[in-house]
C-alpha cells in the first residue's frame, strides 16, 4: 500500500485486517506504526518488490509519477485509488502498462470511515485480466465495480459521481441557510427536507429517459418557463432574509438560456443540452 493518509491507512488495515500479508509506504515515515498487520517498508522499491498486488493512494497524480519514478515496477499490478482526470488515468496506464506493469485505476466512492462497510464502493477500469485477479482482495475495500476497459472511466464516473454529490450538497446546505435565516434549527429542518429529497430522487429515472431519447418535450409537468418564472422569489428572499445566493444563480442562468433559446415548454433535464455545449462564457 503506497501512500498512508487517511485514505491509505483505511485501506491498508482492510487488507491487514482480512489476513493478507501488507505492506505500507508512506512519503513521511512512521504511519504504519500502529497499523495492526501492516509492515512499513523503507523505500517505495522495498514496498513494490513485496508484493506482486501494489494499490496506490495518495493525493493527486504528480505524486503518484513521483513515487514509481526510477522503481522497477515489472510485473506489477498497479492500481491507482487517487482522485485524478480520465486523461490523468490514460496517460499513467501507457507509462506503467509500458514498463511492463498491469493497471487498473480506480475511484473511491467512500470515506476513510466507510471502507470495508456495505455502502463503500470502488469503481475500477482498465486491464480485465488484472482486475480479475485481484477482484476478491480489491473487494475487500467495498464493493467493486468494473466500468470498462478504457482506463479513464473509473475517474470519469468518480467525477460525474462526485458533482452529483456536491449539487446535493450544496442544495442541501442552501436550504439550511435560508430555513435557518429564522433561528429554525437545522436539525428540526431535517425532519422536512430529508424525505423532500427521497421524493426528487424518483424524478432521475425519468431525467435519464429523456436524456437518452433527446425528448424533453412530452408529457410535461413543470415547464422550464414556470420554473424560471419562480427564480426571483429565491433571489429576493435569500436578499430579504440576508443569506447569499451564490448557488442557485448557476442554475438559474441556464434555465433562462435554455427558455431565450425556444425550448420554456421542455421538462428541466432540457439543460443538460447546454451542459453538453463548449459555454461561451469568458471566463476571463
Ligand atoms: N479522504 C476522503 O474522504 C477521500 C475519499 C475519496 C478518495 N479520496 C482521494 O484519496 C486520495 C488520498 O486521500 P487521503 O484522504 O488519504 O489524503 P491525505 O490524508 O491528505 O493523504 C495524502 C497522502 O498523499 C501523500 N503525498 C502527497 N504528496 C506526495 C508526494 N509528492 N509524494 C508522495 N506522497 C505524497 C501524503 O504523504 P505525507 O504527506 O504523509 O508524506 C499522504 O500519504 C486523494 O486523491 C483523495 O482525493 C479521499
Amino acid at each position: 500500500m503506497l501512500g498512508l493518509g487517511q485514505m491509505g491507512v483505511a485501506l491498508a488495515r482492510a487488507f491487514a485486517r482480512a489476513g493478507h500479508r501488507t505492506t505500507g509506504w508512506n512519503r513521511t515515515a512512521g504511519k504504519a506504526g500502529d497499523l495492526a498487520g501492516v509492515v512499513e517498508a523503507a523505500s517505495v522499491a522495498d514496498a513494490v518488490t513485496a508484493s506482486d498486488l501494489v494499490v496506490v493512494c495518495v493525493l493527486d497524480y504528480s505524486a503518484v509519477q513521483e513515487i514509481f519514478g526510477a522503481v522497477d515496477i515489472s510485473g506489477r499490478t498497479i492500481v491507482n485509488l487517487t482522485n485524478g482526470t480520465p486523461r490523468q488515468a490514460r496517460e499513467l496506464d501507457a507509462a506503467v502498462t509500458a514498463r511492463g506493469a498491469r493497471y487498473v485505476d480506480g475511484g473511491i466512492m467512500a470515506i476513510p470511515p466507510m471502507i470495508a462497510g456495505p455502502e463503500a464502493m470502488v469503481l475500477y477500469s482498465g486491464s480485465t485480466q488484472a482486475y480479475e485477479s485481484y477482484e476478491h482482495v480489491l473487494g475487500l475495500l467495498g464493493t467493486g465495480t468494473f466500468v470498462g476497459t478504457d482506463p479513464g472511466l473509473a475517474a470519469l464516473y468518480d467525477l460525474s459521481l462526485l458533482s452529483a454529490m456536491y449539487g446535493l450538497h450544496g442544495g442541501a446546505l442552501n436550504a439550511f441557510a435560508l430555513a435557518g435565516s429564522e433561528k429554525v434549527p437545522a436539525t428540526d429542518f431535517l425532519a422536512l427536507l430529508v424525505p423532500w429529497l427521497r421524493a426528487m430522487l424518483g424524478a432521475l429515472p425519468r431525467f435519464a429517459e429523456r436524456i437518452d431519447s433527446g425528448d424533453f418535450g412530452t408529457g410535461v409537468s413543470s415547464k422550464l418557463s414556470m420554473q424560471v418564472q419562480a427564480f426571483p422569489n429565491f433571489f429576493d428572499a435569500s436578499r430579504e432574509q440576508g443569506v447569499r445566493d451564490d448557488l442557485l444563480r448557476p442554475i438559474y442562468e441556464l434555465m433562462k438560456q435554455r427558455v431565450a433559446d425556444g425550448h420554456g415548454d421542455q421538462d428541466g433535464a432540457s439543460i443538460v443540452e447546454l451542459l453538453r455545449t463548449p459555454s461561451t462564457v469568458d471566463r476571463g
